[in-house]
């Protein structure tokens, strides 16, 4: 479909559940939307040889090498995609924008508000040369929440009072389950709050256009050892089977991340505002849900119902009123007119789509893409505010402000 001859060369390092994601939406973009440039995928990277072969061979890589550091020196790669774990974040982007590469990283942005800071920091250099960077918070790129953000952004809900956030799954209940990275705090940074919360911080901060000024917190680690993995993974053990346990190795390790993070939140446009990430809510397999109500209208999404919204319009007169279904499958809604016919409901693989549109544009365009990383650093200090309130027993903490 696309009708450039202007590639953007990419290179992907990691190739698990987000690599594959990742994969599937660069192979599919410019397909789909017609761009100032295509995305070629050009090299992935993965440090087993046997496994990025194979994952080069089934995700559609032209070539794939073990060494990220290789990726980066060379001049035939413009883009940096990270899909890694949280630990490595910091380390590969920073070293793409040094190299001038224009860097995509998976969410959360880093591990620590202090690697974000740095990254921070180091996008805003690369930016004055023409670079660009961007986080992967890919549920913005919901047609349906990026409606719900139009609704608020046109007033239709007036004043927010409330926003009520919930990202809720269960892969975790069993304590058999073994402890894959997602379980280690030097690996994910956090648990539950960093991996599923981290999403509901942004989706509701896009979608209000308001930020969390302070929250007050509790968490907790429900199973506090578990099996040691037989091989490596996170959540993608529970769909491979590649973290299943050892039957040879008896051997246990502790949990230091959290199971699950509850709190409530003030938003700086006067919003009150509670949030819930749990992999504890057992029947729940991937439920994001957002509610938010204003003084003249509340809207509603939910992720297992992807393609609708209910909105309810408390300025129709009242014998119209009640919530009503609308379903974001036309042509007019974000994203939608290059896809099917109207009426074709898409899924989660689509965001991911219009996360490598949006980024291509601006690439190639030379606009800023979003969210930035000052975006993901505000969400990193609210995950911080949210694991120092918890720590001190669920007081009041305020989320420090950007510029330290
Ligand atoms: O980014 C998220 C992951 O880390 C995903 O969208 C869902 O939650 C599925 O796995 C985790």
């Amino acid at each position: 479909m696309s009708t450039t001859d202007r590639e953007l060369r990419v290179g992907m390092v990691g190739y698990a559940f987000m690599g594959a994601a990742h994969s599937q939406a660069w192979r599919t973009v410019n397909r789909v939307y017609d761009l100032p440039a295509r995305a070629r995928m050009a090299l992935i990277c993965g440090r087993d040889t046997g496994k990025v072969a194979d994952a080069a061979d089934r995700l559609g890589w032209d070539a794939y090498t073990t060494d990220w550091r290789d990726l980066i020196s060379r001049d035939d790669i413009d883009v940096v995609d990270v899909c890694t774990p949280g630990d490595s974040h910091a380390e590969i982007a920073l070293a793409a924008l040094a190299a001038g590469k224009h860097v995509l990283c998976e969410k959360p942005l880093a591990n620590t508000v202090a690697e974000a800071r740095a990254m921070t920091a180091a996008a805003d250099t690369a930016r004055a040369a023409g670079v660009r960077s961007m986080c992967g918070f890919n549920y913005r790129r919901v047609p349906a929440v990026t409606m719900m953000r139009q609704l608020v952004a046109d007033g239709r809900l007036g004043v927010i009072r409330h926003v009520r956030a919930t990202y809720l799954q269960d892969w975790i209940v069993d304590p058999q389950f073994p402890l894959v990275w997602r379980l280690q705090k030097d690996r994910a940074g956090s648990g539950a709050l960093g991996d599923i919360g981290a999403h509901i911080i942004d989706l509701t901060q896009f979608v209000t256009g308001q930020r969390i000024t302070g929250v007050s917190a509790v968490t907790e680690t429900f199973v506090k050892e578990r099996p040691l993995p037989a091989g490596s993974s996170g959540l993608a053990a529970s769909v491979d089977g590649s973290g299943s346990v050892d039957g040879n190795a008896p051997a246990t390790g502790p949990v230091t991340v959290d199971d699950a993070a509850v709190f409530v939140a003030r938003l700086d446009g006067g919003a009150l505002a509670t949030y819930e990430a749990s992999r504890f809510a057992t029947g729940r397999k991937n439920a994001l849900r957002v509610e938010i109500n204003g003084s003249l209208g509340s809207v509603v999404f939910d992720l297992e119902r992807l393609n609708e919204l209910e909105f309810y319009d408390a300025t129709r007169p009242s014998v119209e009123q009640g919530f009503s279904r609308i379903l974001v499958t036309e042509g007019e809604h974000p994203y939608m007119s290059a896809w099917w016919p109207p009426g074709h409901i898409i899924g989660y693989e689509h965001s991911f789509t219009h996360q490598m549109r949006d980024f291509i544009e601006a690439v190639a365009t030379g606009a800023d893409p979003a969210p930035s990383f000052a975006d993901a650093l505000q969400v990193q200090l609210v995950l911080d505010a949210v694991t120092r309130s918890a720590e001190i027993g669920s007081s009041w903490t305020e989320v420090q402000p950007a510029l330290a």
